[in-house]
């Protein structure tokens, strides 16, 4: 297809208005750029407009979790709790979306089909379910990493007679649970969220859980305004901190640099503590080597099982919520009240870890020939992580390739922004890059800036497109997983591994390490962007 053809002549589409997509836009603007976002929600927000099950919030602090590239914005947004609720993140990305002038340019309720490379005219063109063609040098996917919703296809599932639900397609208009039997499949982040919320509503609630979750506590609270002033009066200090932190937050409570092994019991009991009393994810900055021993592991393995133990009064269910896994190697879960929940009378925990659910009758989930008769089942079972939203997607590359074959082995990439042979499509928070190991909207802002930088010194080279060499592609992927082998992450079945999803390859994503993967980028682009072919 021509330009001339095209429905619409673009320079930049970018798929995805959640905050990975509407910085992409405002950055676009700034460039001078004729972008457009197209988004299949109804509204701006991504994550926090899909997700909205009962106790739905972050479990990166307010203060931390939010754009840091515009001092006014950060000054005039005022978050009112260490971890904000999902309507107040939703609140704020609309806000966003207003204050940089950036509805005009957004088209929602659209899914993009296809992305094809025209070799002839080097130009991508975008099909999408509003029937319209867009034509544009460049494509930016802000696709999300934990937005294709994983719905197990267990069988009997759509016979089901009640209501189902999924945690990251949750009815807008909320759901009464009040008098009813509620089935919760799972028990990750978002079901060690929802369950206190729906056991506090419903009749009865039955939790079927296939691994057992480390948690530890939020201890969320109001934000202090004394505290809040005084981070505001030095941000932009405190967010190079959180940038100069492996994780991209938590720089004001940074990771010890001491072995686990090091240190005594009393030492282990004191600094846990200390942690647990702080809430959240510093816990595993305690020790340097959480995720690296499986000795040191141990120690907060116990620490946390003793947690449990004190804290779930019937020793059968507390001893089926302790893990035997690494602590940390599947994503640690944030909790208000979730080990407790299991002391109300009306929750009872079904291990499913030997005996899957083997199918789904009207009347409700079947475990070892016994029907659980429930009224509701809400799945808490996540996403196809990271590829998922990419691969719906048919992308074709250079020579009409499918993204699909590029990635059947697993996905491929060059710093997580780009796959050779697909030139000018960049995916932000790609695998292969830190994203879901850190506080996102930093890996966000990095991301764009640099694909922003990339555009400008493409314009000011002469070149009309940018795409990774094969080789400098396969060495990141080596790089990618050397680090990754330094660590327990291999040690569980996660979804970091794609392993919740049957028949995905298994191959962890994510990058362990932002401040080095930050300096790698600016070097690539100090040594003229290497690995790199421009034409
Ligand atoms: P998303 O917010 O996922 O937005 C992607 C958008 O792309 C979606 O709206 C989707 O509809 C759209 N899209 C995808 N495919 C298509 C298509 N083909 N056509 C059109 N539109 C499409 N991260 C943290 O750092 N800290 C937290 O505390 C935290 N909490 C989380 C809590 C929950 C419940 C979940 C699910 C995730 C959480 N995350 C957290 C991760 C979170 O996803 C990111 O922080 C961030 O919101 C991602 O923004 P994004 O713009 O990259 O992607
Ligand atoms: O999804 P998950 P999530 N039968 O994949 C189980 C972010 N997030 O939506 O562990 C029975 O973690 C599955 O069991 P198993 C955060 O990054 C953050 O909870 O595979 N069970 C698991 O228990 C998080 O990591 C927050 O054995 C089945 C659960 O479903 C990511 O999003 C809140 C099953 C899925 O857990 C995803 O979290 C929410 C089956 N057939 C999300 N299939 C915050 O707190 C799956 N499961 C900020």
């Amino acid at each position: 297809m021509t330009p001339a053809d095209a429905d619409r002549e673009l320079d930049m589409v970018i798929v995805g208005a959640g905050f990975a997509g509407l910085y992409m836009l405002h950055n676009a603007h700034g460039l001078g750029l004729r972008a457009e976002v197209i988004e299949r929600g109804d509204g701006v927000g991504g994550t926090w407009y899909w997700n909205r099950y009962p106790g739905a919030r972050c479990d990166v602090p307010s203060m931390e979790y939010s754009f840091g590239f515009d001092h006014q914005l950060e000054q005039e947004w005022e978050w009112t709790e260490k971890y904000a609720t999902q309507a107040e993140i939703l609140a704020y990305v609309e806000h966003v979306a207003d204050r940089f002038d950036l509805r005009a340019d957004i088209t929602l309720s659209t899914t993009v089909e296809a992305c094809r490379f025209d070799d002839s005219t080097g130009r991508w063109v975008v099909t999408a379910s509003d029937g319209v063609t867009r034509v544009a040098r460049f494509v930016v996917m802000a696709t999300g990493c934990l937005s294709a919703a994983n719905v197990p296809d267990i069988e009997g599932r759509d016979g089901f007679a009640g209501r189902t639900f999924h945690t990251g397609r949750w009815p807008h208009e909320g759901v009464d649970f009040s008098g009813r039997r509620v089935a919760v499949i799972g028990t990750g982040s978002s079901a060690v969220q929802s369950i206190p919320f729906i056991a506090a509503e419903a009749d009865q609630v039955s939790v079927f859980q296939r691994t057992a979750t480390w948690a530890v506590p939020a201890h969320n609270e109001p934000l202090d305004l004394a505290a809040v002033a005084e981070i505001k009066a030095d941000y932009a200090n405190w967010r190079q901190k959180a940038r100069d932190s492996s994780s991209a937050f938590g720089g004001y409570y940074p990771r010890r640099e001491v072995s686990a092994l090091d240190a005594d019991e009393a030492e282990l009991a004191e600094q846990y503590d200390e942690r647990w009393e702080v809430g959240g994810l510093s816990f595993l900055r305690a020790y340097n080597d959480l995720l690296l021993d499986e000795r040191a592991n141990a120690t907060a393995a116990a620490y946390i099982r003793g947690k449990i133990a004190e804290l779930v009064d019937d020793p059968e269910t507390a001893a089926l919520l302790s893990p035997d896994t690494i602590v940390g190697c599947k994503r640690l879960c944030v909790d208000t009240d979730y080990y407790a929940t299991f002391n109300r009378p009306n929750v009872r925990l079904i291990d499913v870890s030997s005996d899957p659910i083997e199918r789904i009758d009207a009347a409700g989930p079947v475990v070892g020939g016994m029907l659980h008769e429930v009224d509701d089942i809400v799945f808490a079972t996540g996403f196809d992580a990271m590829t998922g939203a990419l691969e719906r997607i048919a992308i074709e590359g250079r020579g009409g390739r499918p993204l699909r074959d590029a990635w059947s082995a697993g996905p491929v990439t060059y710093l997580g922004l780009q796959v050779a042979g697909f030139p000018n499509l960049f995916t932000i928070t790609g695998p292969g890059s830190p994203s879901v190991l850190t506080n996102m909207i930093a890996s966000i802002e990095q991301h764009v800036e640099w694909i922003t930088d990339a555009i400008v010194a493409l314009d000011a080279g002469g070149f009309r497109t940018i795409e990774p060499a094969d080789e400098a592609q396969d060495r990141w992927v080596g790089y990618v997983n050397e680090i990754a082998n330094h660590t327990l992450f291999h040690g569980c079945s996660s979804w970091y591994l794609g392993a919740n999803v049957p028949g995905k390859p298994r191959v962890f994503m994510p990058l362990p390490g932002f401040p080095e993967y930050r300096a790698v980028c600016e070097q690539i682009v100090a040594d003229d962007y290497r690995g790199f072919v421009r034409n």
